[in-house]
């Protein structure tokens, strides 16, 4: 029954908040259960009404459908990432239940999350695989979520591309966690699996050299820069939020190679820090982000080797600070 029990450090610091400022709340009641995620799995079965039919709890064991696994085991994966690397209960910090469905639509060459939940299509076989294939994309997606519910960066332009970089930050990092990679070791792709045999590329983006992922006939080539003088000025894709995302991404590459270990460790956290601080605005730039993150890893490390490396990485890729 001891284990059960609050250990001995706990019960004094119980005791301590208690008397000192009488924040007994503060701490999880004696025994209580560590947190854990709560997913839930559904099947559209091609169709587009979300979110389909129940076909995985949290808990119960695998079952044949290996795409069902895939996103169940990715949406764990995320939230030990979360938990352990920087003690967030979830995307809103109190437990939220994760929901994703898988099979939707008739291939269906993406996947979104909508706001409440996850969602991944099949690909059509020819372009793209099911996109339940790289965790990195799981964690993406996922990864909206936890923007939506911190700093809340509007979709579009500058705000709408660090968006889409801060979830391929923790896409990449909770692949690079999965296979315990340090930042050497870690490939820096995005969706790596996902294109079609057929297809002239390795994956979606790159974070080590953005405009390399692709070159191929049907889908064109990979359109991201990886500085701030090859930065697109565009209408489509919300303001290209998928294409000038790559200079973030680059910066956030830079600044943990040149750290070295484990990426999630030091730069990873001073993105999340930067990203659930609330120093940055729902219309953040390029420009305020990164001074974000220069304030962000000030008080998280102080000005040291964190810091040197950022602000190189932010000077590298054009961003002033
Ligand atoms: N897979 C894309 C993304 O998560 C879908 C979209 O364009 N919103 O960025
Ligand atoms: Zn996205």
């Amino acid at each position: 029954a001891r284990r059960t029990l609050e250990s001995d450090a706990a019960q004094r610091t119980r005791r301590r908040l208690t008397t000192v400022i009488g924040a007994a709340a503060a701490l999880p009641p004696a025994g209580a259960a560590a947190d854990r995620p709560q997913r839930t799995i559904h099947d559209c079965g091609h169709g587009t009404v979300l979110p389909g039919e129940k076909v995985r709890g949290e808990g119960d064991d695998p079952g044949k459908d290996a795409t069902v696994n895939r996103v169940y085991a990715g949406l764990g994966a995320t939230f030990e990432l979360l938990l352990s690397a920087y003690g967030r209960n979830s995307l809103d910090g109190e437990g939220l239940p994760l929901s994703a469905s898988v099979h939707y639509d008739e291939n269906y060459g993406n996947a979104f999350w909508d706001g409440e939940q996850m969602v991944f299509g099949d690909g059509d076989g020819e372009i793209f695989l099911d996109f339940s294939l790289p965790v990195d994309v799981i964690a993406h997606e996922l990864a909206h979520g936890l923007t939506q519910y911190t700093a809340n960066l509007s979709y579009f332009g500058q705000p709408g591309a660090l968006n889409e970089s801060m979830s391929d930050v923790m896409g990449s990092l909770v692949k690079q966690y999965t296979l315990d990679q340090t930042a050497d070791q870690a490939d820096w792709l995005i969706g790596a699996g996902l294109l079609a045999p057929r297809v002239t590329g390795v994956a979606l983006r790159s974070m080590k050299e953005p405009g390399t992922a692709y070159d191929d006939d049907v889908l064109g080539k990979d359109p991201q820069p990886a500085t701030m003088d090859q930065y697109v000025r565009t209408g489509r894709d919300n303001g290209g939020v998928h294409i000038n995302s790559g200079i973030p991404n680059h910066a956030f590459c830079l600044l943990a190679t040149q750290l070295g270990g484990k990426a999630w460790e030091r730069a990873g956290q001073i993105w999340f820090d930067t990203l659930t601080g609330g120093g940055l605005t729902v219309d953040a730039d390029f420009a305020s982000f990164a001074r974000a993150t220069v304030s962000a890893a000030t008080s998280r490390f102080g000005e040291g080797e964190e810091l040197d490396a950022l602000l190189k990485a932010w000077s590298q890729v054009g961003v002033p600070t």
